[in-house]
């Protein structure tokens, strides 16, 4: 039987992207109303951050977060999580802000959340899509797909896809702050992370459509820091000494007291999330982060 999962937050990190956050948010809550949104700008020189705060002074769903400056996407998701731990949400799902991750697809995701603990919204399993890509993207997607699937054994599809719903439990029990990685790989961190710890990782089709406003922060750079973590973690692997490191944080071990290297193969009983967190106003008193207006972080 499904298990409760509560109140859902949306993490959405923006970086120049002005022209597709409100339709965006439209689009997030005509399908899920309920859903809070955390808006993660790193001081967007074309003003999505402005645009973010008329937004938020308008709906008391949306908050947004400023940092000082681009950090990656990586750095964004983790503050968006701290932020998220600091208040009752029982869900947190990452969006992109260009529209390639179909809000649609959210509904489907969070009722498999319902018997997992990270639901990926993936392009490569059956039913899943990509839609305007030119073929070297997309082959550059699937390579470093299958590459990272046979360097570190898991058994996942599409371990780059930024688009997931997570139970607060996985981002309160996964050693965060040991997390350095950006782009791509920051998400096959997660994955792993969240596999050696032992939860569990289940994989929803979407259909994936290439930004139609704004420009892509893809880069070399991004590619190659994937590439080489990717051998770090296999080889190490390979030596029996799996990594990431320290996927579980020391202070709040499983109950089954199994490290990271020994992890069980699915947790049968998620200890409980928070639920029934009412969503527009989860915030504890004592949040010195909140950011419904121009804070910044
Ligand atoms: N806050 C913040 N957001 C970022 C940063 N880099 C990228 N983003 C956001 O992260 C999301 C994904 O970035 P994209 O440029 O779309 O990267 P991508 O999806 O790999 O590339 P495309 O397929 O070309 O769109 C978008 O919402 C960006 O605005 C960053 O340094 N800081
Ligand atoms: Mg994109």
């Amino acid at each position: 039987m499904a298990e409760p999962t509560g109140a859902v937050l949306v993490v959405i990190p923006t970086y120049d992207e002005r022209d597709n956050l409100r339709p965006l948010l439209a689009r997030l809550h005509r399908t899920v109303p309920d859903a809070a949104v955390l808006v993660v700008d790193d001081a967007s020189p074309d003003g999505t951050g402005e645009l973010a705060d008329e937004l938020a002074g308008q709906d008391p769903r949306i908050s947004v977060l400023h940092r000082r400056e681009k950090a990656g996407l990586g750095a964004a998701y983790l503050a968006g999580f701290a932020w998220a731990m600091r208040r009752e949400y029982g869900v947190v799902v990452q969006m992109d802000a260009d529209g390639s991750h179909p809000p649609e697809a959210l509904p489907a995701m969070l009722e498999a959340l319902g018997e997992a603990d990270l639901v990926i919204g993936s392009r490569y399993v059956p039913g899943g899509e990509v839609r305007n890509w030119p073929a070297h993207r997309e082959w550059l997607s699937r390579g470093g797909n299958l590459y990272s699937r046979l360097a570190l054994g898991v058994p996942i599809r599409d371990v780059t896809a930024g688009y997931r719903a997570f139970r607060r439990q996985v981002l309160a029990e996964l050693d965060l702050e040991a997390v350095a990685s950006q782009g791509y790989c920051f998400q096959i961190d997660m994955t792993w992370r969240a596999l050696q710890g032992g939860f569990r990782v289940v994989e929803v089709p979407i259909t994936f459509t290439e930004r139609e406003r704004g420009t892509s922060k893809m880069s070399g750079a991004i590619v190659g820091e994937a590439l080489w973590q990717v051998a770090r973690w296999g080889t190490r692997r390979l030596l029996r000494r799996p990594g990431p490191p320290n996927g579980v944080r020391d202070a709040a071990p499983p109950a089954d007291e199994t490290g990271p290297e020994e992890a069980p193969a699915a947790r049968q009983a998620p200890e409980k999330t928070t639920t029934a967190a009412p969503a527009a106003a989860p915030a504890r008193a004592d949040d010195d982060a909140v950011s419904d207006g121009p804070v910044r972080a």
